[in-house]
C-alpha cells in the first residue's frame, strides 16, 4: 500500500513539474495559444509576402481566412466555430461588436507603432480612445468607370448618371447591403444612414429601376472584370479602383456628387482569441511604417499610417482620388451602427433587389 502511495505521489509530482514547465514556456514565448495566430481579413487585403516575413521574424504561424462583408465576418465570429485572434471590421461593425461584448480592449503598450498613425484617423466616434481598434485602411465608395467603353459623350459624376438607359448591362455592383442600399438612398438625396421605412422603400423601388443596367453583383472579381474591359462601370471601393488602374490605365474613379460613404477598416481582437499577445505583435508589425508602405503599395487602398506615406511613390500619395482633401471627406458620411433591426431590414431589402 505504501509503495502504491509512493508511486501515486511520484506521478503527481512529475505531472505538477510538467504543468509548471509548460506554463513557463508559454509565458516566455508570451503566447497562450501555442505558436499559431488565426487572422480573419477581407479578401485581397494584404501583401502575402508580409505574412511570410512575419512568420520568419517571429516564428509564429499564421492561419489566414478571408470574408467579403462585415455581416459575414460578424456571423462567423459569433458562431464561434473558429477562434479568430485578429479580425478587420469596418467602423460601424466595431461599434456593434463592442455593443455585443465580442472584443477585448487593446493593450496600447504593446502597440508602440500606433505613434505613426495619422491623428485624423485616430480617436474617431465609433471607438473613442481606440480602446478596441486601430485603423488598417480607409477609403470611399464610388464609381469606377472606363471612359473608353462609355457611350459617346457620357459623363459620370454622380449616382444618378447610372440610371441612363444607354448603360444597359454595363454596371457591376459590389455585393454589399450597406453600399448598395446606401447608393439608392444617396441618389434620392437621403442619408445613407436613413432608417425611415418609406425612404427605404423608395430606395428599393429606385434600385429596381436600375436592374436593366446591372450586369452582375460581384465581390473581388469586379477588379478582374473591369481590368479585362468586361464592363464599363463598377460601383465599389476606392482601393479596388486604384488596383485596377495598375492593370488598365483607361480606368477612372469618381466619388459621386450626391454624396457617398467614407469608411475605415480596423484591427480588433475578438474575445475568443487564443493568442492575444501574438495578435498585438501582428497588429504592431503591420503598423510599422515600411511594412505598411509595402502593404499599401500592394493592396492599393489608402493607408492611415502617416509615416508610411514617406516610403511610398509620390504619385500614389498625391492622387486625390485616393487621398482626397478634407473638404471632400467632410461631405461624405460614415456608416452608423443602425442596430440589429435596421440592419436586418437593409439586408432584406438588398435581397429583394438581388432577386428582382
Ligand atoms: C478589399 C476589401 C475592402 C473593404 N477587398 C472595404 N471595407
Amino acid at each position: 500500500m505504501k509503495n502504491l502511495m509512493r508511486a501515486f505521489l511520484s506521478v503527481l509530482f512529475v505531472c505538477l513539474i510538467l504543468i509548471v514547465v509548460i506554463n513557463r514556456l508559454n509565458t516566455v514565448a508570451g503566447f497562450s495559444g501555442g505558436n499559431t495566430l488565426t487572422v480573419f481579413n477581407w479578401g485581397d487585403y494584404i501583401d502575402e509576402e508580409l505574412i511570410d516575413l512575419f512568420e520568419e521574424e517571429t516564428g509564429i504561424t499564421i492561419v489566414y481566412e478571408t470574408f467579403d462583408s462585415n455581416e459575414a465576418m460578424m456571423t462567423k465570429i459569433q458562431q464561434g466555430g473558429t477562434t479568430y485572434d485578429v479580425a478587420v471590421p469596418s467602423e460601424y461593425m466595431v461599434e456593434k461588436m463592442v455593443e455585443e461584448d465580442l472584443l477585448i480592449e487593446l493593450d496600447h503598450s504593446k502597440l508602440p507603432n500606433m505613434q505613426y498613425m495619422d491623428e485624423r484617423f485616430m480617436d474617431l466616434p465609433f471607438d473613442q480612445g481606440n480602446t478596441y481598434s486601430v485603423p488598417y485602411f480607409w477609403g470611399t465608395v464610388g464609381i469606377i468607370f472606363n471612359p473608353t467603353l462609355l457611350p459617346e459623350g457620357e459623363v459620370i459624376s454622380g449616382w444618378n448618371d447610372l440610371w441612363d438607359p444607354a448603360l444597359e448591362n454595363q454596371i457591376l455592383l459590389i455585393d454589399g447591403a450597406r453600399e448598395i442600399i446606401g447608393m439608392g438612398l444617396n441618389s434620392l438625396g437621403y442619408s445613407l444612414n436613413d432608417t425611415d421605412p418609406q425612404h427605404l422603400q423608395q430606395a428599393l423601388a429606385k434600385l429596381k429601376e436600375l436592374t436593366p443596367n446591372v450586369k452582375a453583383i460581384v465581390g473581388d472579381e469586379n477588379k478582374m472584370l473591369m481590368a479585362n474591359n468586361e464592363a464599363a462601370i463598377a460601383v465599389g471601393w476606392s482601393g479596388d479602383a486604384a488596383d485596377i488602374m495598375w492593370e488598365n490605365e483607361a480606368i477612372d474613379y469618381v466619388v459621386p456628387e450626391e454624396g457617398s460613404n467614407l469608411w475605415f477598416d480596423n484591427f480588433v481582437i475578438p474575445k475568443t482569441a487564443r493568442n492575444v499577445d501574438a495578435a498585438h505583435v501582428f497588429i504592431n508589425f503591420l503598423m510599422d511604417p515600411e511594412v505598411a508602405a509595402q502593404n499599401t503599395e500592394y493592396v492599393s487602398y489608402s493607408t492611415p499610417n502617416k509615416e508610411a506615406l514617406k516610403y511610398m511613390p509620390e504619385d500614389m500619395v498625391h492622387d486625390e482620388r485616393f487621398y482626397p482633401e478634407p473638404e471632400l471627406t467632410e461631405r461624405l458620411e460614415v456608416y452608423e451602427n443602425l442596430g440589429q433591426r435596421n440592419l436586418a431590414h437593409y439586408n432584406e431589402l438588398f435581397l429583394q433587389f438581388k432577386m428582382h
